[in-house]
């Protein structure tokens, strides 16, 4: 079989679809290269000293990992100086990092949850890297929070790397998504599966059921009759899978079908759900949109929401078309 690798692969959709310019292909190249090392320093473990604490704080007012803090440092050191960039904006930082002075400025915004799925990073679970690619507005001169506030329909790129068993990078640039495995032995991404389509038919579906009390009365119905199995109105026994990872889940997903759920819950009025919309929800919905899924909030299409702060929260249900449909309609009796 024919190898083909990410650059080859980026150069042969601009030539068909026109898609990705010089520019873009960098960007998307770098990020390539940055999750390549940060699936390095995960797979060192104790031997790179990369677990436990950060002893530090984000945001959002969780706990950092040490593997946070150094994914995110990869990533903005690799992302600074290419010229490609107007600035970045992480899960892992309170406000956006524009490019400094002494490096030209490009015209992209890039996103990123830097490694996800914390709770699983000391004990040798899957995780990843999730990223989200926007044009900064025309007349941009200093770039501010303001500039990424745009819904998730204007995403030029979004991809995710998964660190499992094999180091995997699906990319959509709004042409279908595609899967690239990481040869370790050359260090080179090499293009596995195309066009991935999320199958239709489903038997599976992934939400913490340890909320189950907390949820609201249209995800409770739902969830329900999924249990209810053959002999509730599904008519058919479904399966849970949570590994507690987004980037697993959604991974599984794309290839297997099923519904992915993060709903919001009557804890906390101020927290409308647990993920957070520009870097995780976006670039998920882009992609699951592109492999024939759908995205909602419950309410309406993710990529619609025009967002209002860097780190909003939203209630996510992701995956197979039927299921996300079935869901959201259930928000509306
Ligand atoms: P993180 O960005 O702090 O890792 O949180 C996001 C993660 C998702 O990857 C995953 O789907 C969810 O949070 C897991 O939540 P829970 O701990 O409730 O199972
Ligand atoms: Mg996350």
């Amino acid at each position: 079989m024919k190898r083909i690798g990410l650059t080859q692969h980026l150069i042969g959709e601009q030539r068909l679809h026109n898609n990705i310019p010089a520019e873009l292909r960098l960007l998307l190249e770098v990020v390539a290269r940055a999750c390549k090392t940060i699936s390095h320093a995960v797979g060192k473990g104790a031997l790179g000293d990369v677990l436990g604490s950060a002893h530090s704080e984000n945001v959002q007012g969780e706990v950092q990992k040490k593997l946070d803090v150094l994914s995110n440092e990869i990533l903005l050191e690799a992302n600074e100086w290419g010229g490609h960039l107007a600035a970045m904006a992480s899960e892992e930082m309170e406000t956006i990092h524009p490019i400094p002075n002494r490096y030209p400025m490009g015209e992209y915004l890039l996103l990123f949850d830097p490694l996800d799925g914390s709770s699983n990073i000391d004990v040798n679970v899957s995780i990843g890297t999730i990223f989200s690619v926007l044009r900064a507005p025309d007349a941009m001169v200093a770039p501010t929070e303001q500039d990424f506030l745009q819904p998730g329909s204007r995403q030029v790129a979004a991809g995710y790397a998964l660190y499992g068993p094999q180091t995997l990078l699906v990319l959509t640039t709004g042409h279908g998504v595609n899967c690239f495995t990481l040869d370790r032995e050359m260090g080179s991404w090499v293009l596995t599966q195309r066009q991935m389509q999320i199958p239709e038919e489903t038997k599976e579906f992934a939400i913490n059921a340890s909320n189950t009390r907390h949820w609201h009365p249209p995800v409770t119905r739902y969830v329900d009759e999924l249990l209810a199995g053959s002999t509730g109105p599904r008519g058919k026994d479904f399966n849970m899978r949570w590994v507690a990872s987004m980037v697993a889940d959604v991974h599984r997903i794309l290839n297997r079908g099923g519904i992915f759920m993060y709903p919001g819950d009557s804890r906390d009025p101020s927290m409308p759900g647990k993920l957070r919309l520009m870097y995780e929800a976006n670039p998920m919905a882009f992609i699951v949109e592109q492999a024939g899924g759908a995205a909602t909030d419950g309410r309406q299409r993710i990529m619609d929401i025009q967002p209002e702060k860097l780190h909003q929260r939203l209630p996510v249900f992701l995956g197979s078309a039927r299921e996300v449909d079935l869901v959201t309609g259930y928000h509306a009796v």
